[in-house]
């Protein structure tokens, strides 16, 4: 028997060498091709979870294989080191949020370790360290000098347990709750700084260049929200004009009346004095609806005529006008024209509101009645009632109906072609204290201006009252904001807020190739030869936000000529999620957390590693199972002992040419599957050679070169997956310096297709034909290859196949009734 394979002492010694001979350095060899991985770096919670692993394991794995390949790999790691958890912890318990952070981040870069990862950390990058989040600020500046941040006075929504403004994006739900606390938001009128992503809507619309999974595509177009159309001015009898956003400026011809969101500004000078009552109470209402809830299409529409009117441009008929909750401030210009016969939200309203529904687009063979209607048409057709449009087709195309009412509109005067994003820009201020400081300053003569570069970073203070008042702590601290102007000297206030941490995250990438570095935010020599990001790894929760930021960052950095692409990261995989052994989210109230650091400590952590690339494949996620990881266990064990056993020598003979085979075949599919992300299929591929191994054993020599070849291989096949174990494989078998230094294995392609194999092919015992096919073709192929030979067809003639016997390797009977 074998020495048995002790992981956990085995690991703890590799990770000790690797880190004394710098084994992960960034040292870059700049004659090999370069690949940049990156996988999103973690919140310093204090605790590496599952989830965390599941992320991990993959992502190291890959660029250990990619490593083996040949590339020069970077694969740097760091820490999204501000935000709210590190303050509520200085509020419940009084540790300052500085301590804590850097005290998990030492934890968790320890966890991180035991993990194996192929992670050079002195290329780390900490984003509330303030060698980083100058650069922050300085970014902050550049867009400001730039006209992409601005200052406004403007509605945001607030949490009021976490007491901070959120973005849109962390208002969750119908119930519109703070995605954090689960507290619902309300709205609150601040000061904002926001950066003017809006510019850059149609280039982030474009993913040339990228392959990026077609789901965050999507999602990211979605939210971007483009729409084409026109914005047309209405007159009105109180005087002033109602701008509205249309997408169907062609149905102008249908529209009876027009609909203001509640809140829309000019609500109030167009409410007659006998409708003021009612409008009023109507408002009230709407304001404490969410917009999720405004917009719901199964919600029956309410509205209150204000007693005004406006005029149709196009006939010159009086509409009356409306407000309704269902349209919304935030879109468009908060004003609708109504087409009550083509569009269902105005259709339902009409019906309510008794008001008229004509007709202006007729499907072709139908004869839709405006009076009769019981729904909106909002298909094709041909334009009828409609003056000038009558007979074109409706449609958006060249000759169609939209391109000749923007035209008829342009020259009358009357509205412009107009494109309507539903991308907001991105309000960054934030009223908490644990971010990077807004590097503005307000003075009473010169009003606002940016920090000069050179005083830059402007430095978080640490003596600070975290208890929660609803202001930045920043502002509650006795001396901090008080300052000069750069302008005149004269006293000055800073701003208070700090940046929302996506901000730290947009450009994280970067600062890694060379975190020190003071000149700029990251040393452009290096970044020649690194950027862009080749593959990036994380999940799909952040489609929207983080890598629309990065994206957008990516632009302006572009822009600002610090590099020469615009898109941050060629390709992206997003792993799925890990659940609890109960097929539910892990959760620490359902009690179905499995803590990793308890099976590393018993099993080692390849074990862990190999079973998260096990479970599954990577995108799909999948169930925690306890018998899974000993299954991945005993796998370790049995490729220790076939291994080692065999270091001992033995002496059978017996032939190789099968083991080769397999030999070479494996190393075709496990390069071919982790090229692909498929981790899972891999292992068992290896799993499957180690049965084969464990079989050759017995008729094979030992000492033999198939025998060499296959422990050889099957070590440094291992060696991404399971780093240690590999390691350990390589020492023992003689193998020279480190196995994560070697080339991936190379095969021969003649090895590793499959034999042919010759069958009798016979009809209710008779035979009538041989076939031949390749030696491993599954039962059913056989099966079929036998049925369709031209001499049993003929043989058959026209009876009824009872049943085909298969006997493996030799013949298949067709019994025939
Ligand atoms: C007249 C019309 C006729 C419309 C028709 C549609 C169909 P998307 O595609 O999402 O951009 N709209 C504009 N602003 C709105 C707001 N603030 N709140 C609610 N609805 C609003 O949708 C654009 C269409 O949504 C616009 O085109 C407008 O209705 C409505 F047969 O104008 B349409
Ligand atoms: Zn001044």
């Amino acid at each position: 028997m074998a020495e048995r394979y002790d992981a956990v002492t085995t690991e703890k010694k590799w990770q000790q060498r690797w880190e004394e001979s710098g084994l992960y350095k960034f040292h870059p060899q700049p004659e090999r091709p370069k690949h940049y991985a990156l996988t999103m770096l973690p919140y310093p919670s204090g605790n590496l979870h599952m989830g965390h692993w599941y992320a991990y394991s993959p992502s190291d794995t890959a660029a250990r294989f990619m490593r083996m390949r040949g590339f020069d790999v970077f694969f740097p790691m760091g820490f999204d080191a501000f935000g709210l958890p590190a303050e509520n912890a200085a509020i419940k318990r009084g540790i300052n949020p500085k301590h804590w952070t850097y005290s998990n981040i030492d934890y968790m870069r320890s966890q991180l370790k035991a993990m194996g990862m192929m992670i050079d950390w002195d290329q780390q990058m900490v984003s509330c360290d303030p060698e980083y989040y100058r650069w922050n600020q300085w970014f902050f500046i550049q867009f400001y000098k730039r006209g992409l941040a601005y200052r406004t006075f403007a509605p945001v929504d607030w949490c009021p347990k976490d007491n901070t403004t959120l973005a849109r994006e962390q208002v969750k739900g119908e119930d519109r709750v703070c995605e954090r606390c689960g507290t619902p938001v309300i709205k609150k009128d601040l000061d904002q700084w926001l950066f003017r992503i809006t510019q850059y809507a149609d280039e982030l619309l474009d993913f040339s260049g990228v392959e990026w999974p077609e789901r965050i595509m999507t999602m990211q177009r979605n939210w971007i929200g483009k729409s084409e159309g026109a914005h047309v001015t209405f007159a009105t009898e109180a005087g002033d004009p109602i701008e509205v956003f249309t997408t169907r400026p062609d149905t102008l011809w249908g529209a009876t009346f027009m609909v203001l969101a509640p809140e829309h500004p000019l609500v109030d000078r167009l409410t007659t004095d006998e409708q003021r009552a009612e409008v009023e109470a109507y408002k009230l209402a709407a304001s404490r609806q969410s917009e999720i809830e405004r917009q719901a299409t199964d919600k029956e529409k309410t509205g209150v005529w204000t007693g005004g009117y406006a005029i149709n441009p196009v006939n010159n008929e009086r509409i009356p006008i409306w407000i309704a909750d269902y349209v919304l401030m935030g879109y468009g210009t908060g004003a609708i024209m109504a087409v009550p016969a083509h569009d269902q939200r105005d259709f339902e309203f009409a019906r309510k509101y008794n008001l008229p529904t004509p007709v202006v687009v007729q499907p072709v063979g139908q004869q839709l009645d405006g009076a009769t209607l019981t729904e909106a048409w909002p298909g094709d057709g041909v334009m009828v009632n409609s003056g000038p449009l009558n007979g074109i087709p409706a449609g958006k195309e060249e000759g169609q109906s939209v391109k000749a009412a923007i035209q008829w509109l342009e020259e009358h005067g009357k509205g412009k072609a107009a494109v309507n994003y539903r991308l907001r820009d991105w309000l960054i201020s934030r009223q908490r204290y644990w971010g990077t400081p807004i590097p503005m300053v307000y003075c009473q003569q010169c009003g606002e201006q940016p920090v000069p570069e050179d005083q830059l970073p402007v430095e978080l203070p640490e003596d600070v009252d975290f208890t929660p008042t609803g202001q930045s702590p920043l502002k509650l601290h006795p001396t901090w904001r008080f300052t000069i102007c750069p302008q005149c000297g004269g006293p000055a206030e800073r701003d208070t807020d700090t940046m929302d941490t996506f901000v730290d995250s947009s450009w994280y990438q970067y600062r890694y190739l060379s975190p020190h570095f003071d000149q700029a935010p990251f040393d452009p020599e290096i970044g020649r030869n690194w950027l862009p990001v080749d593959q990036y790894t994380g999940g799909a929760e952040h489609a929207v936000m983080h890598l629309l930021y990065t994206r957008f960052w990516t632009k302006v950095m572009r822009d600002l000529e610090l590099i020469t692409f615009g898109e941050p990261m060629l390709r992206l995989f997003n792993q799925g999620i890990i659940l609890g052994e109960d097929n539910e989210k892990m959760s620490k109230s359902r009690g179905n957390v499995i803590d990793p650091d308890h099976l590393v400590a018993r099993y080692g952590a390849d074990a862990v590693r190999l079973f998260m690339m096990f479970i599954g494949p990577w995108n799909q996620g999948g169930p925690w199972n306890n018998q899974g990881l000993e299954g991945t266990v005993r796998f370790i064990n049995r490729a220790w002992n076939i291994v080692t056993e065999e270091a001992r020598g033995g002496t059978t003979a017996g032939d190789p040419t099968a083991l080769r085979r397999s030999t070479h075949r494996t190393i075709k599919k496990v390069g071919d599957d982790l090229e692909r992300f498929a981790f899972n299929t891999a292992i068992a591929a290896l799993m499957e050679f180690v049965n084969e191994l464990y079989k050759a054993r017995e008729t094979m020599a030992y000492n033999t070169d198939a025998w060499h070849e296959a422990i050889r291989a099957l070590t440094l096949l291992l060696a991404p997956l399971t780093p240690h174990l590999s390691e350990e494989l390589w020492a023992r078998t003689g193998g020279d310096g480190s196995v994560h230094l070697q080339s991936w294995p190379q095969y021969d392609a003649a090895l590793t297709v499959a034999e042919a194999l010759e069958l009798v092919v016979q009809v209710n015992g008779k035979l009538r034909d041989r076939i031949t096919v390749p030696i491993d073709t599954q039962e059913e192929h056989i099966k079929a290859a036998a049925l369709n030979n031209e001499k049993v067809q003929a043989s058959l003639d026209g009876k009824t196949v009872a049943k085909i016997v298969v006997v493996p390797g030799k013949l298949v009977n067709i019994v025939v009734k």
